[in-house]
Parts: C-alpha cells; sequence; structure tokens
C-alpha cells in the first residue's frame, strides 16, 4: 500500500522501498548497535524550549540567514554524504541542482559518485563547500584541494572523525561494498574502489598540523567536522580553524559515543562564538533545527533526508525535503515567538528532567 509522505520519518520508510537493500543498508544505517544512531534523534528532547506567545509575529517569521556574504533560504543547508548514486542514478547532480535551486549550501564529497566539476555545474548564485578526507598521500590531497578551489569551493570542511570506517553491520549482513562501475571519485579510472580500498586511503593520524596544512595550501577556510567536545574544539580552533562542525557522522562511526545535540551544548559553550559552528546528526524535524540553533549552531546540515528525497523525486525530491523542514521550522518560529533567525538563538532552552 502506498505510503503518505508527510514527515522525514514517511520519507525513510518510502525510500525504503525504491533503495536496493544493500545501498539502503548502507545509507541508512549506523555503527554496532545502532545506540549512538537512535540517541542522535531522542537527545533533541533533552533541551525543552520555553515559548514566548506575545511577540507580535504574522506568519510567517523571516528564515532568511546571512552566511559569508550570501543569503541563504534558511539555515538548513545540505551535508557531504557519500556515492548519491547509490539512491537514484542521478546522483550528485540532481542533488546539487535541487539545493541550489532552493536557494543553500551543498557539501560536495570526497567520496561523491560523479565529477567534482559536474556537481560544481549546477550551483548556480549558491556557495558550494568541499568535503575532504585528507589523504595519507600529500598529492592527492592537494590535487582534491586544486579541483575544488578551480571549481569555486569556499570552506574547506575536514573531517576528522573518520578516519577509519566505523564497524557497519548492515553492510556486513548485506556484503555490501561500493558497486563495481560506480566511480568513487577521486578513486575512478580503473583504480581498486572496494569500501576498504577506499577507506584506507584516508589519512589515520589527524592531528592540529593537518589543519594548518590545508588551510595554508588552499587559502580557503577551513572547518572541521566530527568534533564533540570541548578540548577538540579548543585544539581545532587554535589550529587555526574558521569553523567547528558538530557531528558523530550521523551514528555511523564511533557507537556508544555521545548523541550530536548533546554534544553542541558542551561545544558551543567552549566555542564561546570564536567561530561559526555547523550541526549535524540526526535531524529529522524544523524543531530539531529550531533547538541546535537555540543550543548556538548558525547551520544545520542534513543528509540522510536529502538523499531519500533524491531516491523518490531527484531533484525535486530534494528540494520537497528543504522545504518540509522549513515549513515545520516557521511554525516553530511562530509558536515560539521568533520573528527571525536570530531571536531564535536568544530563546530559553529548559532541560527535560523527564527525557528517558
Ligand atoms: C575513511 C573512512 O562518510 C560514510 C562515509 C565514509 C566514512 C568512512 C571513511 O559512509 O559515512
Amino acid at each position: 500500500a502506498p505510503i503518505d509522505v508527510i514527515n522525514v520519518f514517511d520519507l525513510e520508510a518510502a525510500a525504503a522501498k525504491v533503495i536496493p537493500q544493500g545501498a539502503y543498508g548502507y545509507i541508512s544505517s549506523g555503527a554496532q548497535d545502532l545506540y549512538t544512531i537512535k540517541e542522535n534523534i531522542k537527545a533533541f528532547n533533552h533541551q525543552l524550549v520555553a515559548p514566548r506567545v506575545l511577540q507580535k509575529i504574522a506568519f510567517p517569521a523571516d528564515m532568511h540567514t546571512d552566511f559569508m556574504g550570501h543569503r541563504l533560504t534558511s539555515p538548513i543547508i545540505m551535508a557531504p554524504v557519500a556515492a548519491h548514486k547509490l539512491a537514484n542514478t542521478q546522483g550528485e547532480v540532481a542533488t546539487a541542482r535541487g539545493v541550489a535551486k532552493h536557494g543553500t549550501i551543498f557539501t560536495i564529497s570526497s567520496f561523491a559518485s560523479e565529477t567534482y566539476e559536474a556537481q560544481a555545474a549546477e550551483r548556480g548564485d549558491q556557495p558550494q563547500w568541499f568535503q575532504l578526507y585528507q589523504s595519507k598521500d600529500d598529492a592527492v590531497t592537494k590535487q582534491m584541494l586544486d579541483t575544488a578551489k578551480a571549481n569555486g569551493a569556499e570552506v574547506i570542511v575536514l573531517t576528522a572523525d573518520a578516519t577509519v570506517g566505523g564497524y557497519r553491520e548492515a553492510d556486513k549482513r548485506n556484503h555490501f561494498t561500493f558497486p563495481v562501475g560506480l566511480p568513487i571519485v577521486p578513486y575512478q579510472d580503473g583504480q581498486d574502489q572496494t569500501m576498504d580500498a577506499v577507506y584506507k586511503s584516508a589519512k589515520q593520524a589527524l592531528g592540529p598540523r593537518d589543519i594548518a596544512f590545508i588551510k595554508d595550501y588552499s587559502g580557503l577556510p577551513v572547518y572541521v567536522k566530527g568534533v564533540q567536545t570541548a578540548a577538540d574544539a579548543e585544539i581545532a580552533i587554535r589550529a587555526g580553524a574558521d569553523g567547528i562542525w558538530v557531528s558523530n557522522h550521523g551514528g555511523r562511526q564511533l557507537d556508544g559515543g555521545v548523541a550530536s545535540f548533546d554534544a553542541l551544548q558542551v561545544v558551543a559553550k567552549a566555542v564561546a562564538k570564536r567561530v561559526p559552528i555547523v550541526f549535524d546528526s540526526g535531524v529529522r524535524r524544523g524543531m530539531h533545527v529550531f533547538k541546535a540553533l537555540a543550543s548556538g549552531a548558525d547551520l544545520v546540515a542534513i543528509g540522510r533526508p536529502v538523499i531519500y528525497g533524491l531516491a523518490l523525486g531527484g531533484s525535486q525530491g530534494v528540494e520537497a525535503v528543504f522545504e518540509e523542514l522549513e515549513n515545520e521550522l516557521l511554525i516553530a518560529m511562530q509558536l515560539t515567538g521568533a520573528h527571525n533567525i536570530d531571536e531564535i538563538k536568544h530563546t530559553q532552552l529548559i532541560p527535560n528532567q523527564y527525557a528517558d
């Protein structure tokens, strides 16, 4: 029977029916016992909003977001996700088109299933960022940064929480690997592109020097992604990071790690507005976006929901996901008394003593 898709949870159920089993397992699942992936969503209930109701807001509020000289439709941006063609043969080109049409940031993955150039060609007037898995081989890292820079990347997002692949049992059960013939750029041209080979190309021993190296070489702002503690935020900022991206990789890496929203509470305090904060992992509702902003995030990134939209509706499906979350965000803004995104940041959050 057809499923009525009225929210992101429904969308995931519908996408599960059209994406091949192995690919769906890879996209949707998390590490080991799936504790952290589930906590990522539950943790949004650890903080409750104290709504203001006499703020004279004429619906809808203003969710435009000014960031690095761009006026974005909202603070919701596209997170880096590997191999979009696993979900839809139109792949990253359709995602990039939908995201740009919607008026927000698209983050290109190091493990994309489409060339950098083809993705960049879809950006229109919208910013694109490049997510880097630093290679063991500096020459490869430099070549990736050169390509990103030549194609207009405005920020390099250095992923720090995935120096080995998480232990993902869905992939083991499904014997899943990136399909032969699906080029994982830059590992195309006949090179070994099994998941193991692709993952093993990433540098393991990441530290502050890598941040400085990437910043110096690229001349672009560097955001460090996967930060979950105050201590690492401090190390990253001291090494020259221009932004902190709070994330636990959507629960795909360390099972038993802290929920990303809980980490945000701690990291935002430590960062104390010295650099912008991007947040991801577990965002399925406009209210999740709202709470992340109220907790100190400047931008909120979504990954899996967009891939499900891509699977079901190509670039229009991508746009629909942003529209749905933004509709929910606008209702939350109205009902909490926030005229604009800046006011969300001053909303009072109350720790939920009843949360399980
Ligand atoms: C170097 C290991 O982002 C995913 C991708 C790849 C993560 C593992 C990288 O599947 O979450």
